[in-house]
């Protein structure tokens, strides 16, 4: 495998579906790094070293260890209800979310929800939002005005590989970038 897919494998394993090797996350969110490793070899050759490539080279930054490299766990994208202590922040001005066109009709009447993760996902500029959009097709970009929601009350965080997490964004604070 790719150090690419072995990435997103890990992503599925360590968001959404650690029982697909056996294992089990903490309230934290975190793996035992021998179990996950034990776990994927199963079926997919994985050693330390190239655990340790992927955590410092994915290009989102998907992953951290512990300090003493025992454990290891994403930064965000959860679908499984585990903490991963983020640390709330005031949002910049404006945030941007990207998404397939199909999904805009309903955005525009009930503005972002969550969906199967625990947060909605915003990005920090209007590249990485267009990215995101294309996974699901023809790309829409919404312009997010997360500083009015910010002082209307409404909370943000900020993961440790730059990703802006909020609960929801009602379709009052979106504007659709044409
Ligand atoms: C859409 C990737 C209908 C939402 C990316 C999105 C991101 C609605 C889809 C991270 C809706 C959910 C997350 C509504 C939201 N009606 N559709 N009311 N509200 N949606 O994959 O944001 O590569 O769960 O617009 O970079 O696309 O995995 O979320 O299109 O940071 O690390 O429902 O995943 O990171 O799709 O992506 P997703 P997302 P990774």
């Amino acid at each position: 495998m790719s150090l690419k897919s072995t990435s997103k494998y890990l992503s599925l394993i360590l968001r959404h579906k650690p029982e697909t090797i056996g294992i089990t996350l903490d309230e934290h969110g975190w793996a035992e790094v021998d179990e996950l490793l034990a776990g994927v070899n199963r079926t997919h050759p994985l050693t330390m070293e190239t655990l340790e490539q992927i955590v410092l080279e994915d290009e989102k930054q998907r992953y951290s260890f512990n300090e003493n490299k025992t454990l290891i766990r994403a930064n965000q994208g959860h679908s499984v209800p585990v903490d991963v202590e983020l640390e709330e922040a005031e949002p910049p001005e404006i945030l941007y979310h990207g998404t397939g066109q199909k999904f805009t009709a309903s955005i525009d009447a009930q503005g972002l929800l969550r969906m199967s993760r625990l947060y909605v996902h915003l990005s920090a500029d209007y590249a990485t939002a267009k990215k995101v959009g294309q996974r699901h097709g023809k790309p829409v970009v919404y312009r997010v005005l997360s500083g009015k929601m910010y002082a209307d009350g409404f909370r943000f965080c900020r993961s440790v590989n730059g990703v802006w997490l909020t609960k929801a964004v009602p379709a009052r604070y979106l504007e659709k970038i044409t």
